[in-house]
């Protein structure tokens, strides 16, 4: 997207957040999702389309553009961000590894707002995704699939998902024994679980994806090549990281926001706590950590947008902005005090909902594995 036209957008979408997403938290709270109105005013944005080529209908946004996108949006609760996230991030990335014609029939789907989901985690097998057991059978023109997918954000609104699977038993070199497949969820054996219980971040709902002898065509093999399923997901996550590392900064941003308001209004010993140097402590360090975690999404942007691999600095920013996000949202809790541990202040949920940020789409500890690699591999020459 041109600078100017970006600009534009921006200044729009920061004051609709403020002015229509904070006001409907408590309606995402109350009703466990994003309210369909919103939904179809994210669509008639062109929220959904931010990633997708302009010759599928979408915007074609930099990598820079999209994650400063999600980053503003994550201002708000992140049931908002986390309706978008997949669709833009993940399963974009994935569609554009297709076929023409699997460009060309889905691309427009999903960034009309037709919501799609992305696949990986299975009961057993988290952060150890190669390790995955769901089957993909070739049968003639057909692959038949079963498994069960675990934890999977915006399950129960998809219309479709792409799936990793296991095209041959034993694991070969790479991981080339996964493969990717879009899966529509209408298809005759797939069914989605109920959603998930969970600790916060209520709107955003997970699920399970379920396949029991799910017969999908063979024009459904992503890219309708056998074996590129792994570098396709590890691909997607590395933008995936990059978008947890600017919610978590916004998330941090927004409860720092929320701490210094009440420090200023709270008085203890006569006067507002704000003044005390301890509490300005815990203010101060926020603000430089929040601002450390921008410099480094903004540099590891720069580069993606040039074309090169950010592996190591997806990793190095998703693991730094969410393990910061925690520390943020823990000294606003301690800033209010006894009312921070009250669900009548907004200090508790901010806590609760960070937690899930320093796990997902790879845990502070595998972006340690990710970077130190990478580090090690630089050495190798
Ligand atoms: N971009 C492109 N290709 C990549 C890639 C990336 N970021 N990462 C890996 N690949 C491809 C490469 O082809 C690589 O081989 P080479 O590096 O020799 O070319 C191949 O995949 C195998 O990669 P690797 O050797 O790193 O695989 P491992 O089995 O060692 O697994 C971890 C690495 C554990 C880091 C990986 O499984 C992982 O990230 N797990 C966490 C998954 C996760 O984040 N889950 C959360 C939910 S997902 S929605």
């Amino acid at each position: 997207m041109d600078a100017d036209s970006f600009t534009a957008f921006h200044e729009q979408l920061h004051r609709w957040v403020r002015e229509r997403l904070v006001p409907a938290e408590t309606e995402v709270i109350r009703i466990n999702r994003v309210p369909d109105d919103i939904r179809a005013e994210m669509a008639d944005m062109g929220l959904f389309a931010i990633t997708t080529p302009e010759e599928y209908g979408g915007a074609g946004m930099s990598i820079s553009q999209y994650i400063a996108t999600m980053q503003e949006i994550s201002w708000a609760a992140p049931a908002f961000r986390s309706l978008l996230s997949i669709n833009v991030g993940m399963v974009t990335t994935s569609l554009k590894g297709g076929t023409d014609a699997q460009k060309a029939e889905w691309l427009p789907k999903t960034a009309g707002g037709m919501v799609a989901a992305f696949a990986l985690t299975e009961p057993d097998s988290g952060s150890d995704s190669a390790g995955l057991k769901t089957r993909a059978v070739r049968d003639g023109d057909h692959y038949v699939l079963n498994g069960t997918k675990r934890y999977i954000t915006n399950a129960p609104f998809a219309d479709m998902v792409i799936v990793m699977a296991r095209t041959h038993v034993e694991a070969l070199p790479k991981n080339a024994h996964i493969s990717a497949f879009i899966v529509p969820v209408d298809t005759p054996g797939v069914t989605i679980g109920a959603p998930d219980e969970k600790m916060g971040q209520t709107g955003a709902q997970i699920a399970d994806v379920i396949m029991e002898e799910a017969r999908i065509p063979a024009d459904c093999l992503l890219g309708r090549e056998e074996g590129r399923g792994f570098q396709t997901a590890m691909q997607s996550l590395d933008n995936g990281r990059l978008s947890i590392a600017a919610c978590s900064a916004a998330y941090a941003a927004r409860a720092l926001d929320s701490g210094l308001k009440y420090a200023t209004e709270r008085k203890a010993f006569g006067e507002p706590i704000a003044g005390f140097q301890l509490i300005q402590a815990m203010l101060a360090d926020s603000k430089a950590e929040i601002y450390a975690a921008e410099c480094m999404i903004r540099d590891a942007c720069a580069k993606a947008d040039t074309g090169a691999r950010v592996t190591l600095e997806a990793s190095c920013a998703k693991m730094f902005a969410s393990e910061m996000c925690g520390r943020v949202v823990d000294r606003v809790v301690q800033i209010y005090g006894g009312a921070g541990y009250l669900k009548e202040y907004d200090a508790e949920r901010f806590f609760r909902d960070a937690r899930l940020y320093r796990i997902y789409e790879g845990t502070t500890q595998i972006q340690q594995l990710v970077i130190a690699k990478q580090m090690l591999r630089a050495m190798d020459g």
